[in-house]
């Protein structure tokens, strides 16, 4: 089953100190931004375009289409701004990627950055993970000095500076345009979508945002062109991608395959299950798409077959949850999360996502009613379409698809008087 792995981000996170220059360049980095340096910047797009390279941000937005939307005869400023504010509950993919790849991101950005026009560029790293930051600074300091970033790279006349922006740890600050509202120096809350970025971002300029791993991608398809990028993954969603495995598998980590590998496969990957228990549910993307079962253990995870399976690929976290945990309880702690990290703009969140949390929490503790879970689906119908970004429509997912599944054991939480898994509440599953 191993043969199934397509190691290329991935490849040389065992190297020995494989985020220094030394370490990448041994292995043929910075090859891809000279042969790009070659180019038209806009053949650069029509071989990202061609690759059919998708956003891994959770969207799947193509993202040559998205170059493609760059007004090139708008006279401001171009930019380019990496998303890096990894904080999806479950997502863990792009901070070991920058950790032990940092400079395949500052390759990317370069020609990305090349491709769109842009001569500034922004990677915002959430600020929690000061090693983080401190990490791609040093990056992007050594491709300074290599001659990689600054002026007239590599004789070309085309310049770039790169910054690293520590963001201020607000999961909203993910969210693009409240990214770039954080960026600018105000409170960060999302932005009226259309204008979308691309025609009016970054100071009202044209600005590209992409996902660090789509960024991370760049540099692999300039080197073995579209074609190698598209022979991987299904016929809609193309190439390879990070897929993190955490919870009750036997060796959670990162695995790098195909679009369209099954979680059956990637838990054999992952050594099992853990020994003596059997998968309960699991969240395709983090906990902002909803939950599948063991039904769904054969459903390609692309960004067709998980829609087709009423969930949506997202961040491509798997978080895995044996029959020893209690749903409720667990859509209750992401909910928490949700009402905690709502940024108040719009009333649906804001007002919806604390009448999530008391609703829920009274199911938990066995203290609600049956007509809870009715007024639990009402909520997030209230929610659900009409909020004025993702967070909000996110934050109903793990409830109406737990209650889809598991109507059950909310009833258990009733009749036990308490959680049935919790020993000292109740001896119902005992
Ligand atoms: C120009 C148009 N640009 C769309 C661009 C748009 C954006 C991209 C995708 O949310 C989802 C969210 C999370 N002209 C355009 C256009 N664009 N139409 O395309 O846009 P959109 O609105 O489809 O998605 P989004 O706002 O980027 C992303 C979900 O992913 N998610 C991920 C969470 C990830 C984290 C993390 O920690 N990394 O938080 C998980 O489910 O909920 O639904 O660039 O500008 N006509
Ligand atoms: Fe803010 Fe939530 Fe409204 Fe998004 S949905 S704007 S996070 S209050």
């Amino acid at each position: 089953m191993v043969d199934t792995l397509t190691p290329v981000l991935t490849d040389n996170w065992g190297d020995e100190r494989s985020w220094t220059m030394a370490a990448y360049e041994g292995r043929g980095g910075y090859g891809a931004l000279r042969k790009a340096l070659t180019q038209e910047p806009a053949a650069i797009i029509e071989q990202v375009k061609d690759s059919g390279l998708r956003g891994r941000g959770g969207a799947g937005f193509p993202t040559g289409m998205k170059w493609g939307f760059i007004p090139q005869d708008n006279p401001n400023p171009k930019y380019l701004v990496v998303n890096a504010d990894e904080s999806e509950p479950g997502t863990c993919k792009d901070i070991p990627l920058m950790m032990a790849n940092p400079h395949v991101l500052v390759e990317g950005v370069a020609i990305s950055s090349y491709a769109i026009r842009a001569n500034t560029a922004f990677i915002y790293i959430r600020g929690e993970v000061l090693h983080v930051i401190r990490r791609v600074q040093r990056a992007v300091q050594e491709a300074y000095l290599a001659g990689h970033l600054g002026k007239d790279i590599h004789g070309s006349g085309y310049d770039l500076d790169v910054v690293v922006h520590a963001g201020a740890g607000a999961y909203i600050c993910g969210e693009e345009t409240a990214l770039l509202e954080g960026l600018e120096g105000r409170r960060g809350q999302p932005r009226l979508r259309p204008p979308f970025p691309a025609v009016a971002g970054l100071y009202a300029s044209p600005t590209v945002i992409n996902n660090v791993e789509s960024i991370a991608s760049v540099p692999s398809i300039v080197e073995h062109g579209a074609d190698w990028f598209s022979s991987m993954g299904t016929e809609k969603s193309k190439g390879f991608g990070i897929f993190s495995l955490s919870g009750h598998v036997r060796n959670p980590g990162q695995f790098e395959a195909p679009l369209g590998i099954t979680l059956r496969e990637l838990i054999d990957l992952a050594g099992g299950i853990r020994e003596g228990h059997q998968l309960k549910f699991w969240t395709p993307g983090g906990s902002s798409t909803p939950l599948l079962t063991d039904q769904h253990l054969d459903v390609p995870l692309d960004f067709e077959g998980v829609g087709e399976a009423g969930s949506m690929l997202g961040t491509r976290a798997l978080q895995l949850f044996d029959e020893t945990t209690c749903v409720v309880r667990a859509v209750l702690r992401w909910t928490e999360f949700y009402k905690h990290e709502s940024c108040g703009k719009c009333t649906p969140c804001r007002e919806g996502t604390w009448w999530l949390v008391q609703t829920l929490a009274r199911l938990e503790k066995g203290q609600g009613s049956e007509q809870d879970l009715d007024l639990l689906l009402d909520q997030c119908d209230n929610i659900l379409g009409r909020s004025f970004c993702a967070l909000g429509d996110g934050a109903t997912s793990p409830i109406s698809s737990s209650i889809e599944y598991f109507r059950d054991e909310y009833l258990a939480h009733l009749t036990h008087g308490g959680c049935p898994f919790d020993p000292a509440a109740s001896t119902a599953f005992a």
